[in-house]
């Protein structure tokens, strides 16, 4: 058997940046005496981020939920929002946390994103938008999404939480839709510790959107529309700003990382990566989803889940259960059977990927899966 690691090894590990520039930058903000409520870090970082996307605004929150959460109330939506069981909870707490109602629809096989066709069957007098989700930073296919949305009046939020760094032709994911939210959890190979972001074209949103962040005050202290605290911290933008400077090399190294996955589990029957990214799409490696088919694999995603972590691996069952399933919101509508979601739900693991996972790692994290589904086929 393949020796278990003797440290854990969890699905990912964040990515840091050096003590001495954190330290430089929090002499800056010390010194500035500014702490939060949009300071002149945070001006920066929203600046650096609007260059990076190409896209007049970006604004920046403490989180990605509460990103989402406030560009669905900014936008004016009402009655229902189409959208995908298969994410992670934040997506549909949003949007019922709007006092929106989230109707389901399924996802396509490739990359397990909302399918354009069960969308559009699924719209009623009362949807008014589509929130999907570029899962695992696999963008939707946006222009098939958009159309259905043009001919049925919908307004279309996209939930770019995995997405950061990734285009579409050379365009940047954050350009398409009327808004799109990103995430900067720790987890993600781009973080800001904790953080979110809202990128969209239309400039009368920026005033809303900084408004409804800082409790729906007005300049006179007035309160027209009930908003939230969704402000970003210096601390916060600092590390942003900081890992700016990496995201480039983060996202080569993860690309190296699920190369070797990619090459060393095409040869195990029933362990399969997700299909390529479609010609002209950029990823950015963020998460290494495998999809595990039991009749071929010789065992089950819960059993080599079980099996890696007795060996010290730790993965991840992203995304199970599906939302739909859910005690919050099993009452919910589904506009169709939702196949495809639930089989994903049941058969994806995402495997540990993040920059400092060297070479050798990754491959015995394969010998074990190798000799895990060997043991069981044999
Ligand atoms: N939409 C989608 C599609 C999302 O996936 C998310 C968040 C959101 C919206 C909301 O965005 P935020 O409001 O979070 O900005 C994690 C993250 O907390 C969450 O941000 C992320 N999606 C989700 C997919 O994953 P958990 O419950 O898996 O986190 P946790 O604490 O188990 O961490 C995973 C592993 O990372 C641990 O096993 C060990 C490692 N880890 C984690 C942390 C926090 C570390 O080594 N150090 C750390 O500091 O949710």
């Amino acid at each position: 058997m393949t020796k278990p690691f003797d440290t854990p090894i969890f699905v990912t590990r964040p990515n840091l940046p050096s003590l001495d520039e954190l330290s430089a930058g929090l002499a800056e903000i010390w010194n500035n005496r500014w702490l939060t409520n949009r300071g002149p870090l945070l001006e920066r970082f929203e600046a650096r981020l609007a260059a990076l996307f190409d896209l007049p605004h970006v604004s920046v929150m403490t989180n990605g939920t509460v990103a989402l959460e406030l560009g669905l109330q900014a936008l004016k939506l009402t009655g229902e929002v189409i959208t995908t069981p298969f994410t992670f909870a934040a997506s549909v707490n949003a949007v019922v946390r709007t006092g929106l109602t989230p109707v389901f629809a399924d996802i396509e096989p490739d990359h397990l994103t909302l399918d354009p066709a069960r969308v559009e069957a699924a719209i009623t007098p009362r949807t008014s938008a589509i929130l999907a989700v570029h899962v695992f930073g696999h963008p939707c296919r946006v222009a098939a999404l958009e159309a259905v949305a043009a001919r049925n009046g919908l307004s279309v939020v996209y939930d770019a939480a995995h997405a950061f760094g990734v285009t579409v032709d050379g365009v940047p994911i954050g350009h398409f839709g009327d808004l799109s939210m990103f995430s900067f959890h720790a987890t993600k190979p781009f973080h800001a510790l904790e953080g979110g972001a809202l990128t969209y074209r239309r400039a009368d949103l920026r005033a809303v959107l900084e408004r409804l962040a800082n409790h729906g005050l007005g300049a006179d202290g007035d309160v027209l529309e009930a908003g939230t605290n969704g402000k970003m911290t210096e601390v916060q933008a600092l590390v942003g700003l900081l890992m700016l400077d990496r995201v480039a090399a983060i996202m080569e190294r993860n690309k190296a990382i699920a190369s070797i996955y990619r090459a060393r589990l095409a040869a195990l029957p029933g362990i399969d990566c997700l299909a390529p990214p479609a010609a002209g799409v950029k990823v950015n490696h963020a998460y290494a989803p495998v999809l595990v088919n039991p009749a071929l694999a010789g065992i089950d995603r819960d059993g080599l889940y079980d099996a890696l972590r007795q060996r010290n691996v730790f993965t991840r069952k992203y995304f199970y259960p599906a939302v739909s399933a859910m005690t919050a919101f099993r009452h919910l509508r589904a506009a169709d059977p939702l196949e495809g979601a639930n089989q994903a739900a049941a058969r994806v693991l995402a495997l540990p990927i993040y920059a400092d996972l060297d070479d050798d790692d990754v491959h015995r994290i394969c010998d074990m899966i190798t000799a895990i589904c060997r043991r069981q086929a044999a």
